[in-house]
């Protein structure tokens, strides 16, 4: 198998950038609020991501560091992955599902709650920009398919072709063998799920993947779905999620990484129980991938992923936090 990376980036300090503490907002859902105490000094802005993306947490960090919005710097960040053609499961250039149709999710959500979601739209290069009009264009959360691409024209995006050469010889390829069966590939796990917190200590998080390559028609993982693959809560922190979105959704694993930081844990022991759920409920199963990143109101992150044959990897940090491109962790 090939070993992939599981990368937490972090936009840190640079100069005129101080490391303040943030403290946590009283929790109004409930009379008990446990915000953690003893957590080491917050450093922001910050931005994290899912896998090898250095290029996008440094566009995000480019954007914190000018004083952008965190709602700004998921944005733009994930957009790189999208624009990379060499990444072959966001965006342009993404696998086709087994009819050779490129289909895309994404979504986005701010430090108001604010969120917008495209599901399976074709023929958009950057849907996370969609994602972003359907929340600040329309009463509405999700717009999927046929809808969500006419309402993308309506917005002035152009249709491109996302299918490029080499996936679709790829395609052709996996289809001589295939049996045209649905495969819950394993190493084909590169969405993007960033999480970041600008000055004023705002969260916002964005994920955008062109999900499992050669699905079948119309599937949907948990990417574009706020709750499984992303979610935020300004009080408390964010989460987004990679791997198979199946057990994603059936968990609703975003919003649990996020609750289980409002009840005390940091992030990564937050990741680390997300994960541990997971694996409990499918303990038939040794053949999937799983990965959550989170970040809390005081800036502090974790990572946690499982692979294949339930390897548990726990992450440390490799130590570059002074780097805008990031700090990663290794599998
Ligand atoms: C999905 N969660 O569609 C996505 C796939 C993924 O890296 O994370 N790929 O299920």
């Amino acid at each position: 198998m090939q070993r992939r990376k599981f990368l937490k980036n972090s936009g840190a300090l640079t100069a005129g950038m101080l490391t303040t503490p943030i403290i946590a907002a009283t929790d109004t859902y409930t009379n008990n609020p446990k915000p953690r105490t003893n957590v080491s000094k917050a450093t922001i802005p910050i931005a994290i991501c899912t896998w090898d993306f250095g290029n996008a947490t440094a566009k995000a960090w480019e954007v914190l560091s000018l004083g952008g919005s965190s709602l700004d710097a998921v944005h733009q960040g994930v957009m790189v992955e999208e624009n990379n053609l060499d990444n072959q499961t966001v965006g342009n250039g993404g696998r086709p599902d087994r009819d050779g149709n490129v289909t895309l999710d994404a979504c986005i959500m701010d430090k108001d709650a604010n969120c917008g979601a495209v599901l399976a739209i074709q023929n958009i290069a950057n849907p996370i920009s969609v994602a972003r009009k359907v929340m600040e264009e329309t009463p509405h959360v999700m717009l999927v398919g046929k809808g969500a691409e006419q309402f993308a024209y309506e917005q002035g995006f152009e249709k491109t072709n996302l299918l490029t050469e080499k996936s679709k010889k790829e395609w052709e390829e996996w289809k001589k063998t295939s049996q045209y069966k649905p495969i819950i590939n394993i190493e084909n796990h590169d969405t993007i799920g960033m999480l970041a917190i600008d000055k004023n200590g705002d969260i916002a998080g964005a994920c955008t993947t062109s999900g499992m390559a050669y699905k079948m028609a119309g599937r949907v993982g948990d990417s574009p779905i706020i709750g499984a693959g992303l979610f935020v809560d300004n009080e408390v922190g964010g989460a987004t999620a990679t791997g198979v979105g199946e057990e994603v959704v059936r968990t609703v694993g975003s919003f649990l990484i996020v609750e289980l930081m409002r009840q005390g844990k940091s992030p990564q022991e937050a990741c680390e129980e997300g994960v541990k759920r997971i694996i409990a409920k499918n303990k038939d199963k040794q053949d999937f991938q799983i990965g959550f990143i989170a970040i809390n109101k005081q800036g502090e992150t974790g990572a946690y992923c499982i692979h294949p044959g339930f390897t548990y990897r726990t992450y440390t940090d490799e130590g570059h936090v002074n780097n805008p491109s990031g700090s990663y962790l290794k599998s």
